[in-house]
This record gives C-alpha cells, structure tokens and sequence, in this order.
C-alpha cells in the first residue's frame, strides 16, 4: 500500500483539487474564485465524483470489488480531505434501501456504489424500491470494457454489448460512460431523472473497468447543477371552473390521496375542507390530514377500512391527487363503483388520464389544490355535503370501534410458541403509540407488519412514516435504518419488521453499529410468512410452504453483534412497552423481538375491506372491472 508520501502524481493532483475544494467551501466556489481552473485534466472516476458533487452528491453507499477500484481510490482521497464521505455496507440490496430511505426520509441525494456483475445485480433488484416509490437516487455500477479484448469476468456472458445498460434501462434511466466525454450528457439526464418534480426514479451509471482510469478533460463549469424548475399548473381558469362545478354540484366527493400528496399538507387539507370531502389515505399519505380530522376516513384499497372502503364506495365524485392508481389503492380498478366522474391533480399526464370522465388539472400538486379551493369557495361549493360527511363520520367511528376491539384482544394461545401472545395487531399498536410519543420516524416492511401498520397508525402529518408500499421489498424497513448513519440530521426511527423480512437483510446489524445508527428495530415474529399464509388460506383454505420449523433466538442472534441491545419484548403490552423504553435509551441500534399469533382467530388481524385481482379472486374482479366506466 502506498502511504500518502509515495502517492502517484495523479493521486496528489487529485489530493489538492479535494483540498482546494475543501478551502472553497465548495466545488462552485473553488471554480468561481479560480482556486480550481474550470478545465481539469483528470480521470473519468474523479471527473464523475466532482460531476455528483456539483449536484450536491456527496455521499455513498458501497461495497467495491475488481469493477470500482479506480472510483474507490478517489472516494478515499476526497474523504481523507473532508469532501465525501462513503459508508462501506454487507449486502446491495441493503445499501440500495438505505439509499432510497436516505432521500425518502431526509431529502438527500446520495450514490450507491457496486463492482461490476453480482454486486450490480443486487444492488439494481433493490433499486425497484426507488423505482416503485419514486425516490431518486444516483446507482454507480462498474461495466465490462469497451475493447472487447475477451469476456470479463461477471459481465453477462453472451455475445452482446452494453447489456446492464440495457437492463438497467428497463427499470429507469441509464448511461453507459463508453465515452470519458459523454459525462456531462450522462449527468444532465441524470440530474433530471433523479430530481424529477412528480416521478423521480433511479439513474444508473455504468462504470466500464476500463474508462474508470481513462484520461479526460473536464469543463467543471460545464457539469450540471441540480435543475431548479418552476411550479406548473394550469394556465387558464377554465379546467379549474368547470372541477369547481362538478364539486359544487355533487352531494358525496371523495378524495383519494396518493404518496404525491406527501408534504402538501397544507393545501390537501384546504381543499378538502373547501369541498367537503371525505379524504381516503393510501398507505404512502397516512398524516397528511391530521388523523382525528373529522374528514379523514383513514386508508382505502384491497386492505383498506371500513371508513375508507365506504367512502370510495359511496362516492359520486372522486377527487384523485398524487395517486397512480396502484391496483392495491384502488380495489383494482373497482373501488369507486358509484363515482360518475373524476377530477385528477397530477403532475404526470398519463396518470392525470388514468380514468375515463376525467378533468385533468395536471401540475403541482399544492399549487393546484390552493387554487381550486379558491375557486371551490367562491361557488360555496362544500355546502350540501353535511349528510355524507355524517355518513363517513358514523362509519370511521364503527372503524375506530373495530380496531379498538382489535387492540384490546388479550395475548392469544400460539401453536408455535405453546403460551399466549400478542397479536399483531395489539403489538404494533403500541409500538406505534410510542413512536407517536417519542417523536420517532417509522419504518414498515413487507407482509402483514406493513398491511397492519397502515391500518393502524394514526399520523397527524406527512413523513411520520414510511411504508414502502410501492415494491413491498421485504427488508426495506431494517436496510432503511442506515440512512440514519448518512443524514445531516438524523431521526430516532423504528423500523417494524417481520421475522421473514428481517431474516431478507439481517447485515443491517452490523452496518447500522459501524456506522452509528440510533434506532430500534421490532421484530414482530409469528415463525412464518403470514402475510402469504392468510392469501392462502383466503384463496384455496390451505396453506402451502409459508413457514418452516426451525426455531431461532433473534435475541442471542442480534446480541452476537457488539454495539446492538437486543430485548426479549414480552408477552403483553406492559411488558413491550419496558422493552422499548430501554432501546429507546441505548445510544445506538436496538432489536426488540416479539413474539406474536399465527392462527385463524380473526381477531389477529385487520380484516380486508376491499378487492383484489389475484388468485381466484380474478374472474370476479375482472368481471367487475370489464363492466364500470370510469
Ligand atoms: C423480497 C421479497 N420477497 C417476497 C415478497 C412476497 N411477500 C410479501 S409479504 C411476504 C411475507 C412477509 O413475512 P414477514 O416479514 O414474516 O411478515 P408477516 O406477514 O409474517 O407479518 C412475502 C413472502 C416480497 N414482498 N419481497
Ligand atoms: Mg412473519
């Protein structure tokens, strides 16, 4: 190893660029104050580095192998001098979520790094939760060589070029950097990809092994910024008179608030109140109206509630904001059998039109819903609402009692752990009550823990929690953790996981202490994949291979780890709650296992209010779907 004294010339050139920046206070002062000439002659992996931080990229996620050395040397150089900061992780698909969570979560962009093959493979699976939720975020993965001198090892053997730039296309946008010099290109269309305003998604970067090194020159005042793009929204009043009519003139208008409504708190609710209209939740905008708002009727979909269900039911005017009509929200394309026509406020078009009937007030979300409240208010347009609005309200109470009922059900003799114990239900509760009380994020994962968990939480606004319900990654939740090791402000946060979620991304354990992550993971462990046991049982009354017989002690499993507490939660609420006001005073990464039902007693779960085209349910459903006109 060479230490700093026997760098190469390259390496110490790139040395003092670092260290000009660093004196700078940033790359664009360096190059404006003439501390770095705007010319640069560098490598493409250090050009790349100094193109993302332009953008505000600074920080990474890797795991380096033969398809990155070259980035990774430049990754240490620039840390060592204070301008990047990269966290080494175990497993691609963990570092992809804890990316995605890093900009879901916190808002910042960061870059996931990965060698060439198996790594980016892994690493580009996991990306399908930033694809799914719209979440941007930089994937960095080195590429076979663009001379063809003969196959590299773990490219994808066939006789093709530029393959994982094909595949990676599929999923979102990509770039191959065959060229040194198409870099500027690749990051214009990246910056886009990954800040786009309404449908943000990964943008993968392929690295080749041998374009790493390769010499280029590098305009520094040419590398994109991270765009600044206006708020658009309809420009005439037309489109926003004749949604205010249709208001107006409708006695029962449901609002279906999709993730996109996530931070327009504010202006939601203002419309909301202006059209007096009954407000269904996804699981992605739980606490964009403050949950005892007489307005809100919780979520709806195949899951769904029983508030939520009707509303969409019931409804004669649907009202969608920042939904893309996910088969799971929407009952498949049947849960709003009584609406007639719709009002759709959406940046993207294709999703504005997703329904037939539609006013398409397509822009900014918050822009969009102020203005029509505007309009709305003007025609008294909430008035004669009084008698749906009473309607939806005794149906969030007969709701609220069910789930009491729910909560209230004492721990419940378990065939797997021979005693009684919590349901999920009851368990999840009073985590979530805690997270309410503390002030925690909470994460959900995959399965029953995240289908319950948005029936049950009860946000008073939006980023209180995150359920990553667009891919349902089993695992996201534990991975997500690590975006605490990255954020300049980190949150204390929860992340609720199953034993089969948690068991898809257990490395979290030990990257999350390494990298000095607070939080608490609550393993909510019924010995078996629930979630698929219930559709099972549902569909054909039979379940099929969705546990196995192997006992484990998650407690001895995670406290193998230095650094992590791990808790026995107990076997009733008092003694869950003990459990987690001690990993809530551990400085550092907590596991909180719990024990809970598996069974037929209904009262272990939710119940499901709404449907689903999967399994045998499909011929009724679709039946259903090929009849409405919407
Ligand atoms: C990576 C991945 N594999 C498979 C699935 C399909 N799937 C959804 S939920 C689930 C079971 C989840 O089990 P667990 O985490 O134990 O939660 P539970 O339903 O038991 O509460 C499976 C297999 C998925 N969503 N993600
Ligand atoms: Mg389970």
């Amino acid at each position: 190893m060479l230490s700093p004294t026997h760098e190469t010339e390259l390496t110490r050139a790139m040395r003092e660029r670092a260290r000009a920046i660093a004196g700078a206070g940033s790359l664009v002062r360096a190059i404006e104050s003439g501390v770095l000439p705007r010319l640069v002659e560098t490598t493409l992996a250090e050009a790349l580095v100094l193109g993302l931080l332009k953008q505000g990229v600074s920080k990474y996620f890797a795991i380096f192998g033969h398809g990155s050395t070259e980035l990774g040397n430049v990754l240490r150089v620039y840390e060592e001098e204070g301008i990047t900061r990269t966290l080494n992780c175990r497993n691609e698909v963990e570092m992809a979520h804890a990316a995605t969570a890093l900009r879901w979560q916190y808002g910042e962009l960061s870059a996931v790094v990965t060698s060439i093959g198996p790594g980016a493979l892994q690493a580009f699976a996991g990306s399908l939760a930033a694809a799914s939720n719209g979440v941007g975020v930089y994937h960095i993965y080195g590429d076979e060589t663009t001379y063809g001198e003969g196959y590299n090892m773990q490219q994808v053997p066939k006789e093709e070029q530029g393959l994982f730039g094909r595949m990676t296309a599929l999923l979102g946008q990509s770039y191959v950097l065959h060229t040194p010099e198409g870099l500027r290109d690749a990051l214009r269309r990246g910056a886009l990809c990954v800040n786009h305003p309404y449908r943000a998604g990964p943008f993968y970067l392929l690295l080749p092994l041998n374009t790493q090194p390769a010499r280029v020159t590098v305009n520094l005042a040419a590398l994109p910024e991270r765009p600044q793009l206006p708020k658009l929204a309809p420009a005439g009043e037309e489109e926003l008179k004749r949604a205010a009519d249709l208001i107006a003139g409708a006695s029962c208008v449901a609002i279906k608030a999709g993730g996109g409504v996530r931070h327009h708190d504010i202006a939601v609710r203002r419309l909301a109140e202006a059209a007096g209209a009954a407000v269904v939740l996804s699981p992605g905008s739980t606490g964009v109206l403050p949950d005892a708002h007489p307005q809100n009727m919780n979520v709806g979909g195949s899951k769904g509630s029983i508030s939520g269900n009707y509303a969409m039911r019931e409804a004669e005017l649907l009202v969608v904001i920042g939904s893309r009509a996910v088969c799971q929200a929407d009952c498949s394309g049947i849960g709003y059998k009584k609406a007639r026509a719709v009002i759709n406020i959406n940046g993207d078009l294709a999703d504005a039109l997703h329904y037939n009937n539609t006013v398409a007030l397509t822009g900014d979300i918050g822009v969009v819903c102020e203005r029509l409240a505007g309009y709305v208010n003007a025609l008294r347009g909430g008035e004669g609402k009084a008698a749906w609005l009473a309607a939806c309200a005794g149906k969030k109470a007969e709701w609220r009692a069910f789930k009491e009922q729910r909560f209230e059900c004492p721990p419940l003799d378990d065939a797997v752990w021979r005693r009684p114990v919590l349901t999920q239900p009851a368990a999840i509760k009073v985590v979530a009550d805690f997270a309410k009380e503390t002030g925690a994020a909470k994460l959900f994962d995959a399965g029953d823990v995240q289908a319950n968990g948005f029936q049950i939480v009860e946000d008073d606004r939006s980023g209180d929690t995150y359920t990553e319900s667009g891919a349902s990654y089993m695992g996201f939740a534990v991975s997500g953790l690590l975006a605490g090791g990255h954020a300049a402000e980190p949150r204390y946060t929860i992340a609720f996981t199953g034993d089969g979620s948690f068991m898809m991304n257990p490395q979290v354990l030990i990257d999350a202490v390494e990298h000095g992550v607070r939080g608490t993971i609550v393993l909510f462990d019924n010995r078996r994949m629930a979630a698929i046991t219930g559709l099972q049982q549902a569909q054909y009354n039979a379940e099929f291979r969705t546990n196995d017989g192997v006992a484990v002690d998650y407690v001895q499993l995670a406290g193998a780890v230095k650094g992590v507490l791990a808790l026995h939660g107990g076997h009733d609420a008092p003694a869950l709650r003990r459990a987690l006001d001690k990993a809530y005073a551990h400085d550092g990464l907590a596991v909180v296992h719990v024990p809970v039902y598996a069974g037929a007693d209904e009262r272990a779960g939710l119940g499901a209010w709404g449907q689903w085209n999967v399994g045998n349910w499909c011929e009724d459903v679709q039946a259903e779907w090929v009849r409405q006109d919407l």
